[in-house]
């Protein structure tokens, strides 16, 4: 079944950035327990918006949503210290979000990940920036799940993200990152495929149509997890259809729980 990461605890969203500043727990607590009941699987953590807060804000967000947490902490920087200082403060295993191809990064987290208990996400990006083809997409996948291997990191640990990008540009960026998603899950089949989906309807209007479709065609690719506000039942009803519709939901059990609990309707 998909995996939901919910994205909504990220001080990038003028709300929280402001319980934040305010240091309102009430506020991030009750969002955090909308997610949950909603049917979050983990949630991002992500401080990194106050420029020179980033690791008293993801401090005070950690210490905040520990106790209340019944799910994983998908712990989310680009900064390994801050990472690192992150996992730290957890109890349970988290998902780490994310390593990179970039060199900075990849040279610092690779240390740091061996022997850890911990899911991670890894971008298939490197220092030449966004991937240009599918080619590229899988070539970065390859070495990514092979550096990781070799760290101790079990396939079903590793969620790559293909980076999906805007296809107002170029309309060939939604066939670019599904034709790579499907080649990864064929060589990788035991590999998680997750991301952020918002990027491929960048510059165009009406975004949630395109961001809801998209979804149910990466899942026919092989995506099995994204980084979504759990809240939209719109796009929550679209996942659980499409696991439905794939295969993924045994005697319709979890179509029906959605339908029963009103979150699915047509
Ligand atoms: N891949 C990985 N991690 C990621 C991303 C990704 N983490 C951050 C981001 N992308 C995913 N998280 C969010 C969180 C919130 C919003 C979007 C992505 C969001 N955006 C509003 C919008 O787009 O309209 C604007 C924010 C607001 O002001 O409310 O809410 O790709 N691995």
């Amino acid at each position: 079944m998909f995996e939901v990461i919910g994205e909504r605890i990220n001080t990038s969203r003028k709300l929280v950035q402001a319980a934040v500043v305010e240091r309102d727990a009430d506020y991030i607590i009750d969002d955090v327990k909308k997610q949950q009941e909603a049917g979050a699987d983990f949630i991002d953590v992500n401080a990194g918006a106050r420029i020179g807060h980033e690791k008293e804000d993801m401090q005070w967000l950690l210490k905040t949503i520990k106790p209340i947490a019944t799910v994983s902490l998908c712990l989310d920087s680009p900064d390994p210290a801050i990472l690192e200082m992150a996992y730290g403060m957890v109890d349970n295993p988290p998902m780490i979000n994310s390593i990179s191809l970039e060199k900075n990064r990849f040279d610092t987290m690779m240390p740091f990940l061996k022997g850890k208990d911990c899911k991670i996400i890894a971008l298939c990006m490197d220092d030449a920036g966004m991937p240009a083809s599918s080619d590229d997409i899988v070539a970065r996948a390859k070495e990514l799940v092979t550096r990781l291997e070799s760290i101790g990191m079990k396939q079903d640990s590793i969620y790559i993200d293909p980076l999906v990008q805007p296809i107002s540009t170029d309309s060939t960026k939604g066939t670019m990152v599904l034709n790579a998603v499907r080649q990864i899950k064929q060589l990788f089949p035991d590999v998680h495929i997750t991301g952020g989906l918002s990027n491929i309807s960048y510059g165009l209007p009406e975004r949630k149509i395109i961001n809801r479709t998209f979804v149910t065609l990466m899942m026919d690719a092989g995506m099995d997890s994204a980084i979504i506000d759990p809240l939209d039942s719109k796009i929550m009803a679209a996942i659980k259809t499409a696991d439905l519709l794939l295969g993924n939901d045994n005697f319709c059990m979890s179509y029906l729980k959605g339908v029963r609990s009103g979150m699915i309707k047509s």
